[in-house]
């Protein structure tokens, strides 16, 4: 048997314990190793009922993804879970933890199920851009009826185990120990003379209006696919019996298995998770962070507080004048109790918070003792080489002392202390309590326990931390100025705001590059492109000024009610604002330029191409250590659509030598701007990716 199930016995009852850490996922040799076990037990003497119960963190968290894309081997799980199911023994799961997936399925497939007061259960598949495939689609719906199992399906989210016992998910609850729970649950189901019951054997619920889910659920994925098919798989349960459903479902996920979004989603799932593991920061302790100060109570202040006070943290809020702190508590209140409307955290903890945890200052001394302290005033190099003096006055030695700049030069920052070492950025994206990317800017001097302190933080706060090294605008912001000067471009030549923000959302993103700007706030873009033009453009540079009219007549968007679009009737409507065409078109005009037609696939292609070259740019120049890293920047940061990777996913599953023609025929246009990545053009002539480049680490 394999050493990934211990079998044991207690009375009548086997025990198939799951011994496969981290989360019990079902490779091989777990699946392997639970059909051997069925087998032993029908033939050990005695034993009446079997018992499946994970041992560590979970009681499986699905199917092994590291297995996917590879021949799949026997035993598949379908046909195990068909097997458990089938067996004249009571079967019974024990579940804690998370129950995911092909772990859920396995659940599925036994007689009873008990579980923790903490265990978490769901078909997340679609997060993999998949379907469950191991009989999800026909058993679940069979205990919970359509609408709630197509919720579980296509939401992919975890339901608790209250939620589970109501929708006739699990039988019982009970807390302790569940390899205990497990036994004198099934000792009782035998004493009481509980009969095998399958749940494919229960009959099927109402049907639903099949047509109907489908196009709406594919309506609201914004062109991933998956979750829509979760509709199609149960559907098959009714055309047919409950063998031919399981075919139908399991062809339904092998086609998504070959398609790119599921490669996409894979890929997105490993690189999240590979992002922090920096070789250079292995055995590195980072330094205490009991006490953070955070200076400058703004919206990105008071994010990064709330943020800090959520995972808790000590904070010490400093701002220019009590007035001023009155105002950053004001705003950090509003956030918790944001936290609080959304059930995160209780009243009495918001509170706490708030009276204990947080101290508003209007004096840099206060900051002495912080462990940790982060900087987030006005975007101004003085200002910030003001604070930053300050810091190096007051605070303790061995303080970490960190920018919150989106794209001002950390090294110059740095160079204004007498402790460059101890300083690095730590740039929080808006909301910062909400935002789950952190991109941590190593700058030149920072000591590696700095560095590691930065990744410490982002762990603590729950965030996704990204390595950038120091340049203008980092990973993200240094890529987003890319494509956002080739759409204005596009605008000068003819397409405009509206069009290329429908053509980007169709591609999926949350929001077009215009949307976004009124979101951010044109402000922000205004004053980039007035400092870009104080340190001198280059004047083979195209420059669209259309944007500046709009600003000074004071529209900077979403918080003045209009920008590129009008929001009379709040942020979810918004209407085109018919002042920004002729401001184009007088742009136009002053340039002399002929206003062509662009197709939404040419917008989208050339939107992605200049994404893909300046991204190839930020890993060739080791700003992005590897490609995953700006995939999970774009991904977290900046609306990138889940479902296609991140952008050098996208390059690689789209082919960069087409990428690269693309690219240097757009430059026989526009040579100074379409200069194609040396990156790119290496890895094309040799034939590679940018994934042979993650596989390098
Ligand atoms: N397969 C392989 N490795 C997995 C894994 C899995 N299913 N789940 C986690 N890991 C690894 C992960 O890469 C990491 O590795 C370590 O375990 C800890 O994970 C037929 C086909 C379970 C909630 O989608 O959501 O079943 O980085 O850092 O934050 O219908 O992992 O340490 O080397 O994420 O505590 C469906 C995916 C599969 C669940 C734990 N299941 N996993 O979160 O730890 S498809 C899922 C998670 C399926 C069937 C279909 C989370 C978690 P490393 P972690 P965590």
């Amino acid at each position: 048997m394999s050493d990934k199930i211990a079998y044991s016995r207690h009375g009548d009852i086997a025990v198939l314990t799951v011994q496969n850490p981290p989360v019990n996922a079902l490779s091989h040799a777990v699946r392997q190793g639970l059909w051997d076990g069925m087998d032993r037990a029908e033939a050990d003497a005695g034993v009446r009922a079997v018992l499946i119960v994970g041992e560590g963190r979970a009681f499986f968290a699905g199917a092994d993804i590291t297995e996917f894309g590879k021949p799949p081997l026997d035993p598949h799980l379908p046909d195990l879970i068909n097997r458990i199911e089938a067996s004249p023994l009571l079967v019974v799961a024990s579940m804690h933890g998370v129950s995911l997936g092909g772990g859920l399925e396995v659940a599925l497939g036994c007689h009873y199920r008990i579980a923790v007061p903490t265990a978490r259960v769901g078909l997340p598949e679609v997060h993999l851009g998949l379907i469950p495939g191991a009989g999800g689609t026909q058993r679940l719906p069979r205990l919970t009826g359509v609408d709630a199992a197509l919720d579980v399906m296509t939401t992919g989210r975890q339901i608790g185990a209250a939620r589970a016992l109501d929708l006739g998910i699990v039988d019982v609850i009970r807390d302790g120990d569940p390899a205990e729970n497990g036994i004198a649950y099934t000792e009782k189901l035998l004493a009481d003379g509980a009969t095998r019951r399958a749940v494919s054997a229960l009959p099927l619920p109402d049907p639903i209006d099949w047509d109907g889910a489908f196009d709406a659920t594919l309506a609201r994925s914004r062109g991933q696919i998956s979750p829509a098919w979760c509709v199609r798989a149960i559907q098959s349960a009714y055309d047919t019996d409950f063998a031919r459903g399981l075919k139908a479902e399991r062809k339904i996920f092998s086609d998504l298995m070959q398609t790119d979004q599921r490669k996409g989603m894979i890929h997105a799932f490993f690189s999240e998770r590979a992002v922090g593991n920096l070789p250079e920061l292995k055995g590195i302790a980072p330094r205490p962070m009991a006490l953070v100060g955070v200076i400058g109570g703004g919206t990105m202040g008071a994010g990064i507080a709330t943020a800090a006070l959520l995972s808790g943290l000590r904070v010490h809020m400093l701002e220019m004048s009590p007035e001023a702190g009155e105002a950053a508590r004001g705003r950090i209140a509003g956030n918790l109790s944001g936290a609080l409307k959304r059930g995160k955290i209780s009243a009495a903890q918001r509170d706490a918070m708030l009276d204990q945890a947080l101290q508003v200052t209007a004096s840099y001394d206060t900051l002495a003792d912080a462990d940790l302290v982060i900087e987030a005033v006005f975007e101004d190099m003085g200002v910030k080489k003001a604070v930053f003096g300050e810091l190096d006055r007051v605070c303790k030695p061995g303080a970490v002392l960190a920018s919150n700049t989106s794209y001002l030069d950390i090294n110059e920052i740095a160079a204004t202390t007498s402790r460059p070492a101890d300083v690095l950025g730590l740039h929080f994206f808006s909301p910062a309590h909400v935002m789950k990317l952190l991109e941590v800017v190593v700058a030149d001097k920072t000591a590696a326990d700095v560095a590691a302190t930065g990744f410490a933080l982002g762990k603590a706060l729950g965030k996704i931390s990204v390595r950038a090294g120091v340049c203008d605008g980092f990973i993200g912001n240094r890529i987003l100025s890319t494509y956002r000067t080739c759409a204005d471009h596009m605008i000068l030549d003819g397409a405009s705001p509206f069009q290329i923000d429908q053509a980007l959302e169709a591609f999926g993103f949350a929001m077009g590059p215009f949307a976004v700007a009124d979101l951010a706030g044109l402000d922000i873009g205004w004053a980039v492109r007035k400092r870009k033009r104080a340190e001198g453009l280059d004047p083979r540079a195209r420059d669209a000024a259309y944007a500046d009219r709009l600003c000074a007549d004071g529209h900077f968007g979403q918080k003045t009610g209009k920008g590129y679009y009008e929001y009379a009737a709040g942020p979810r409507a918004r209407a085109p604002n018919p002042d920004v065409m002729p401001l184009i078109e007088a742009e136009r005009a002053a340039q002399g330029i002929t206003a062509r037609g662009f197709t939404d696939a040419e917008i989208v292609r050339r939107y992605m191409a200049a994404m893909v070259n300046e991204a190839a740019r930020v890993v060739g120049e080791g700003i992005a250590r590897r490609p995953l890293d700006v995939d999970v920047t774009l991904l977290f940061g900046y609306g990138f659509p889940r479902y296609r990777g991140g952008p050098l996913k996208w390059a690689d599953m789209e082919g960069l030598d087409a990428l690269l023609a693309d690219i240097r025929a757009y430059a026989e246009e526009d040579p100074y701007f379409w200069q194609p990545a040396p990156l790119l053009e290496d890895l094309a002539a040799q034939g590679r990716t940018f994934d042979d480049l993650n596989k390098e680490g």
